[in-house]
C-alpha cells in the first residue's frame, strides 16, 4: 500500500477529463487500495482518481462515522436527480476552503464495483454530495467553479501564497539539515 500524492488547485492537471475505465486487474486493485489509504490519512470522505494524476473514471468514497463502508464508482453515470440542497463542502484539492454549493438531493447512480460488476443506488445525504462533487472531479470541475470569480480568485492566490511558504520552509529546512551533518 502507498500514500499518493494529492493535486492541489490550482494545477492545470485536475482540469483533465478522465477516461472510462477498461480493465479490471491487479493495477487497478492496488490503484484502488492506495487511493483508500490516501483517503482515510487525508482525512476525507472521498476521492477521485483525477486528484492523485491518474486520469480515469475511478471514485473511492467512505461517508460513515467509524470509516467502516468503503465504496468504489468506476465509469458512474448519473441516470435520475430529484430536489435540490445546499451544502457546505470542502475538497483535499483545495485545502482549508469551505463553502455552500446546490446540487440534486437524491440521484440515481449506475457504475461497475471493484470487479467489474454493474450495480445502482440511489444516494441521498452526504453520500449523494459526495459522489456529486467527486463525479465533476472526473470531468475537470472542481466546486470552487460553482463560486463566484472573485471568490475564486482570492482562493487561488491564498493556495498559490500558501504553496510558496511551504516550498521556502522546505527549503529552509533542507540547509538546516546539511549545516547539522
Ligand atoms: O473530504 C471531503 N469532504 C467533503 C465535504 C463536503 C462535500 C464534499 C466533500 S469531498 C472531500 C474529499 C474530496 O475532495 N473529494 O474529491
Ligand atoms: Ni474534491
Amino acid at each position: 500500500m502507498a500514500l499518493l500524492t494529492i493535486l492541489e488547485y490550482p494545477d492545470p492537471r485536475l482540469r483533465t477529463r478522465a477516461e472510462p475505465v477498461a480493465q479490471f486487474d491487479d493495477a487497478l486493485q492496488r490503484r484502488i487500495d492506495d487511493m483508500f489509504e490516501t483517503m482515510y490519512a487525508a482525512p476525507g470522505i472521498g476521492l477521485a482518481a483525477s486528484q492523485i494524476d491518474w486520469h480515469h473514471r475511478l471514485i473511492v468514497i467512505d461517508v460513515s462515522e467509524d470509516r467502516s463502508e468503503p465504496l468504489v464508482f468506476i465509469n458512474p453515470e448519473i441516470l435520475s436527480r430529484q430536489g435540490k440542497a445546499k451544502t457546505e463542502e470542502g475538497c483535499l484539492s483545495v485545502p482549508g476552503v469551505f463553502d455552500d454549493v446546490q446540487r440534486a438531493e437524491q440521484v440515481r447512480v449506475r457504475a461497475l464495483d471493484r470487479t467489474g460488476a454493474v450495480f445502482e443506488r440511489d444516494l441521498d445525504g452526504m453520500l449523494g454530495v459526495c459522489l456529486q462533487h467527486e463525479m465533476d472531479h472526473l470531468d475537470g470541475k472542481l466546486f470552487v467553479d460553482y463560486l463566484s470569480d472573485l471568490k475564486r480568485d482570492r482562493i487561488r492566490k491564498k493556495l498559490e501564497k500558501d504553496r510558496k511558504e511551504r516550498a521556502a520552509r522546505r527549503a529552509a529546512d533542507t540547509a538546516q539539515g546539511h549545516r547539522a551533518l
